[in-house]
This record gives C-alpha cells, structure tokens and sequence, in this order.
C-alpha cells in the first residue's frame, strides 16, 4: 500500500519527514497529521502557524485549525484560540466529540485546559517586537496591514488506506480580534474524503471562503479527474469569476493528495509545498503563480 503526505508551503517539510517516518512504522493518518503540524506549531522561526504566529491588532496571537478523517467525516476545529500550544491536537480531539466539534475562542481555550492539552503564550518577543514595529509604520502610512499569512495544511494517507487533513495558522497579522479565516472552515479549507481524496488550501482566507473549492475538488476528483486536473478544474474559474466581477483575488494555493498517491497542487502565486512517498524522502517544490512546477 502506498504511504503519502502532501503540505502548504516549505514549513511543512519540518513536520512531514517525522511524521513520514511513523506512516512507515505503521502509524495511521490521523497521528502522522497530527505529528506533521505540531511540528511546525512548536517551531517559532515560523510566523504564520502555532507559538511564535504574528499577532492581531491588539497583540494576541489568535491560531485558527481543523482536522477532518476521511474515513468517517468527523471534523474538529477551533477558530480565534488563544494559548492553545497545539491547535491540531485539540482540533483531532474535538473530532471526536459527538458535537461542539468548532470551538471559538474563550470555549477553545477552556475545552484545551479540562481535556489536559497544555496552554501557553504563543506570543514570542521577536513577534511582539514585529507587532510594535508594525503599528507604528501602520499609523505613520496607508499600508496594507495583512502582509505575512501563510497556513500550514496537509493531508496524509497511511498504509491502510486513511486519509485525514489538518489546517494551523494564526491568520492574517493584524486581523482584527476575532477574525476567522478559511482555516477552520470545512470545505473551504479543508476537506477529505478515503475513497476519493483530500484537499487543503492557504492564502487569503477572506477570498478562500467564498466558494468550497476543497470540497469541489474532492468531489471532481470522485468523478475520476486526477489530484491536479481536479484543483485546476475548481480553483481557476472561481479566481476568474471573482476577477470578472471586478474584484481583486488575492492568494488561493491549494495541495491535494488521492489513495493512489496521485497528487497535485493549484495556486495563483509563488508557492512552496511538500510531498513524500512510499520511500519517505520529502520533496520541496516550488509553483509559479500558474501552479506550473518542477
Ligand atoms: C487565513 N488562510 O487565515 C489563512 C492564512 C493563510 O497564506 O493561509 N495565508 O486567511
């Protein structure tokens, strides 16, 4: 059988080669997933996704995350989470849970303290010092404030067959308090499905949520278009439509991975991603803005 994981952008290389490792032991998809974005939650040299993730306006690091098992549909998730040092592990938990399974904010937290997952400050000095920096260039010039995002997003299949996705991400620096991106948002950033496939996106949430384009590749991957065609099919019409309307589409960048190992990536900027197979080797590429890549 074969063994696969596919994750947004370079960063997922941290948590991809450990937890390739474990598929090659035998371990199911939803630990590998699990392991794969903790990694990159526990790294702070990375500011988009778990402890050391830019701040908010008002200097809280708020983290956004969801796990989905394609095996049985159940989704975890925890939007605008505060203190929470591993907002996968306690999305995996609140999965399994037979509701409550998207928490928000002060409910996140408590849920992750009375089910022993430990609290922490996530806000680093380095990010502190980048958050101070950043309100004084914002009230001294009209910049756009939401310049540094990136989620970390991956979908595993283990030797079994499962499949599970994870999203982590402290959103958009700057956010407003409260501010929910795609993350959390089954569908539109996430989704998975064992029998077809499973698809993950990053970018601008605020663009990303209008349409379920995860979902929607999932699906035309069921009626037979490969891990590629599928996301090329879903994702470049809806930016075409939105350009059309006479909006501007910011980022959308999407992975998705099949049972068969079949992967493929759709993006409308640079994009870095990672993928590795049955030998365990993570591969880095890097996308043009018309998802063309090595
Ligand atoms: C969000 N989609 O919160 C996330 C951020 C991201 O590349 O992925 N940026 O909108």
């Amino acid at each position: 059988m074969t063994i696969a994981m596919i994750g947004t952008w370079r960063m997922a290389e941290t948590g991809i080669t450990p937890a390739m490792a474990q598929l090659r032991q035998g371990k199911s998809a939803g630990d590998a997933l699990v392991t794969a974005i903790q990694a990159v939650e526990d790294d702070p040299f990375y500011q988009s996704v778990g402890f050391g993730g830019l701040p908010n306006a008002a200097g809280v690091v708020e983290t956004d995350a969801a796990y989905m098992d394609g095996d049985t549909f159940q989704i975890g998730a925890l939007a605008g989470a505060r203190d929470i040092a591993h907002p996968i592990a306690v999305a995996r938990a609140l999965s399994q849970e037979p509701a409550n399974n998207l928490l928000v904010g002060p409910g996140a937290t408590e849920y992750a303290s009375t089910h022993g997952f430990p609290l922490k400050n996530m806000l680093t000095e380095k990010a502190a010092k980048q958050w101070a920096a950043k309100r004084q260039e914002l009230t001294a010039k009209d910049l756009n404030p939401y310049d540094g995002h990136d989620t970390v997003g991956m979908v595993a299949l283990d030797a079994g067959g499962h499949m599970t996705v994870g999203t982590s991400t402290s959103g958009l620096f700057m956010k407003r308090t409260g501010r929910v991106g795609d993350s959390p948002l089954p569908g539109a950033g996430y989704y998975v499905d064992s029998t077809i496939g499973g698809a993950a996106a990053t970018g601008m949430g605020e663009d990303l949520m209008k349409a379920s384009l995860c979902y929607q590749t999932v699906q035309l991957m069921g009626n037979g278009l490969s891990a590629s065609e599928a996301l090329r099919e879903a994702v470049y019409p809806f930016i075409a439509r939105l350009a059309a309307l006479g909006q501007h589409p910011r980022e959308f960048s999407y992975v998705a991975l099949s049972p068969s190992g079949d992967w493929g990536i759709a993006t409308n900027v640079e994009f870095s991603f990672a993928v590795a197979q049955d030998d365990g080797k993570t591969q880095i590429y890097l996308a043009t803005p018309n998802g063309d890549h090595p």
